[in-house]
């Protein structure tokens, strides 16, 4: 196992449109139990296969109080939306900050697991919202993209002073 580098915004590499996973071998296997250490590590509710610099549509994700139960998702698609419902969303590739963003309520989504099996899967909640964010990643979409270009500006300028002083506080303590 291994923990995986987070690509942080304004990279443009979280800006890849992810292609089909179209082979279900061991490095596909391995890609995913190192994606899930990574979300457990980070604190995260999902990850995408894009944050981690790989452009292949899969993504993990565990909304469960216990991070205990890991889900993976390849190739996944929405087959049927319902309703809309609005929360505040935070992001790994986004750290720190946090906006409401607006959602579909209920999704009905079909995927494949690891292995190439074939499901679909309901789901609401803030399940649907975190499969909704992490699709939207494959998709090259991130949250702050919801938001007004002058909030998204703000957005950037913050990243880009925090990085400077991250860069200035490492420097001081060599
Ligand atoms: O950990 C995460 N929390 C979260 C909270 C509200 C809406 C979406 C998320 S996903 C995020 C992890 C992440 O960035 N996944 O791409
Ligand atoms: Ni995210």
């Amino acid at each position: 196992m291994a923990k995986l580098e987070i690509l942080t915004f304004p990279d443009a590499r979280l800006r890849t449109v992810a292609k089909a996973v179209d082979e279900f071998d061991d490095s596909l296997r391995q890609l995913s139990e190192d994606m899930i250490e990574t979300m457990y590590q980070a604190r995260g509710i999902g990850l995408a296969a894009t944050q981690v610099n790989v452009h292949r549509r899969m993504l993990v994700l565990d909304v469960s109080d216990d991070q205990d139960q890991p889900m993976v998702l390849v190739n996944p698609e929405i087959v049927h939306q319902d309703g809309f419902q609005t929360y505040e969303e935070g992001c790994l590739s986004v750290p720190g900050i946090y906006a409401e963003v607006q959602r579909a309520n209920q999704i009905r989504i079909k995927a494949q697991n690891v292995d190439g099996e074939g499901f679909e899967m309901d789901a609401d909640g803030l399940l649907a919202i975190c499969i909704q964010h992490e699709m939207d990643h494959l998709n090259g979409k991130l949250f702050v993209d919801y938001l007004s270009p002058l909030k998204r500006r703000r957005v950037r300028k913050r990243l880009e002073k925090q990085r400077r002083q991250d860069a200035v506080a490492a420097s001081a303590a060599l």
